[in-house]
């Protein structure tokens, strides 16, 4: 499918500091989209951001069509890509590159989780929340420890990019977590990453967490 023509170019909203919308951004500049795909800043959870005027949910990424067609949720939109033509195609097929995409997100999900509750006042944060979140992020990440070390997260992927999203998420704004200790496969595949540009030209700033 061709994409549209620059009067109706697609925009992909995102905030610099979101590690959902990072994995778009990075998939535009890994698939050879991102000519194609104009990046549009917003603010979040601010009733005058930009992305509210296209999308009820609010949220990052979101992709807004030529035809005023509004995709949210990062897999949607990485689905979009590939039928756009992304080279490489980003979703894996096989049932074992699903599981790896999976294992990252979850990842994400919860590392977001654990800093939304730290993102609140100190007398309203939940002891066990947050001690839950540190332990599921310490599982998944020995997990991932012996999945780097078997080769997996080896190809340009949703699974790879989402990885990358989330320890780089870490590294600048969810430093409480010291995902490095005891995990040197992990650290050398992400110092892998971190050299390809798409990951270089996309790294959010600190948040202080
Ligand atoms: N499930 C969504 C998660 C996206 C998400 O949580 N984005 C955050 C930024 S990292 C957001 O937009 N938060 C603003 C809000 O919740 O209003 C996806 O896969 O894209």
């Amino acid at each position: 499918m061709p994409l549209s023509t620059s009067s109706t170019t697609p925009q992909l909203f995102y905030a610099d500091g979101s590690p959902y919308a990072r994995i778009c951004r990075m998939a535009l500049r890994e698939g050879g989209l991102i000519s194609q795909v104009r990046e549009q800043v917003t603010a979040l959870r601010d009733p005058a951001a930009a992305v509210l005027r296209h999308s009820p949910v609010g949220r990052v990424p979101t992709l807004v069509l030529g035809d005023g067609t509004t995709l949210t949720e990062t897999t949607l939109i990485l689905r979009w890509l590939d039928e756009s033509g992304s080279k490489p195609a980003l979703l894996p097929r096989d049932a074992q590159g699903l599981a790896a995409y999976g294992r990252a997100l979850g990842l994400l999900d919860g590392v977001a989780f654990w800093n939304r509750e730290l993102r609140r006042p100190e007398a309203e944060r939940s002891a066990s929340v947050l001690s839950y979140e540190e332990n599921r992020a310490d599982r998944i990440a020995d997990a991932l420890e012996q999945d780097v070390a078997n080769g997996a997260y080896a190809d340009i992927d949703a699974a790879t990019l989402a990885l990358a999203a989330a320890l780089g998420y870490a590294e600048r704004r969810h430093t409480v977590w010291k995902w490095r200790t005891n995990r040197p496969q992990l650290e050398q595949w992400f110092t892998r990453i971190s050299e390809r540009a798409a990951f270089a030209e996309t790294v959010p700033p600190p948040s202080g967490i």
